[in-house]
């Protein structure tokens, strides 16, 4: 049985009646077009503890969500999470949903590197992994703290969304300390990853088995580092860079097999 078939989409309240014992799961949505996201609005009553929120949390500005993951749960495609300034300590999950996420403006580096998601060395900070396409965009945010073993900033699995306008900076991992690709092709314009690490492979970016093109446009990597491909390290993926700039401890190879 699927509920989601007999409730109305447009009432506010449904009702379902079972003749048997089912497992229930209610996926609600917003039918905000823009979701907001604040540490510390407010009406918060723990700012920058996403545990204790605003009672009335909606997404709405004047009461917004404490917590990134939260606004992208209920959001449908189409929809745009602006998160205000402020450190958000997630490891979030874009769960196949082509949104969104901006900072308050993504042309200012000083809101941009006050707009930041620290993943507390406990996961991958940002992930892409349900089939997120092109219309996927994260933009203007600072991306740090990731330990993983694939991907510490961010992680691609079968997806190629668009990246813009990052800093994905201090991120750990095995395989891609500041991005890592797997049947995935993402495109990242203007966007800066310094300082990232990489036990093996990709310090910078490591990617392996494109699924398209890897694009980095208008791009600089500085300080990656790497056992291998202390920059960028691509294995059978096709890399396309474009005005963009790698230096300091990089080794960039490429391999195809
Ligand atoms: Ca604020
Ligand atoms: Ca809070
Ligand atoms: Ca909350």
């Amino acid at each position: 049985m699927d509920a989601g078939k007999v409730a109305d989409a447009n009432s506010a309240t449904t009702t379902v009646t079972l003749n048997a014992d089912y497992d229930l799961q209610a996926n609600f949505s917003t039918t905000l077009a823009i979701l907001h996201v604040d540490d510390d609005a407010p009406d918060d009553s723990w700012p920058g503890d996403a545990k204790h929120s605003d009672p009335e949390e909606s997404g709405s500005a004047s009461h917004p969500f404490d917590a990134i993951q939260e606004a992208i749960d209920v959001a449908l495609n189409g929809v745009t999470i602006i998160v205000h300034m402020g450190i958000y300590n997630e490891n979030i999950d874009f769960i196949g949903k082509n949104i969104v996420v901006s900072s308050e403006d993504p042309d200012d580096p000083g809101i941009v590197s006050n707009t930041i998601i620290n993943g507390g060395r406990l996961d991958t900070v940002v992930r892409f992994a349900r089939g997120e396409t092109t219309d996927c965009l994260l933009t203007g945010l600072t991306i740090t703290g990731g330990d993983a073993e694939f991907g510490g900033g961010v992680c691609c699995y079968n997806s190629s969304p668009t990246i813009s306008k990052c800093l994905i900076s201090g991120n750990w991992a095995n395989f891609g300390g500041g991005i890592y690709g797997h049947n995935a092709g993402p495109t990242l314009t203007n966007c800066v990853l310094s300082g990232n690490w990489a036990i093996f492979y990709g310090g910078g970016v490591y990617n392996i088995d494109g699924n398209g093109i890897v694009a980095l446009a208008n791009c600089t990597l500085s300080g990656n580092s790497a056992d291998n491909g202390g920059g960028i390290y691509g294995q059978n993926s096709d890399l396309l860079l474009t005005d963009s700039i790698i230096w300091a401890i990089m080794t960039m190879v490429a391999r195809t097999n």
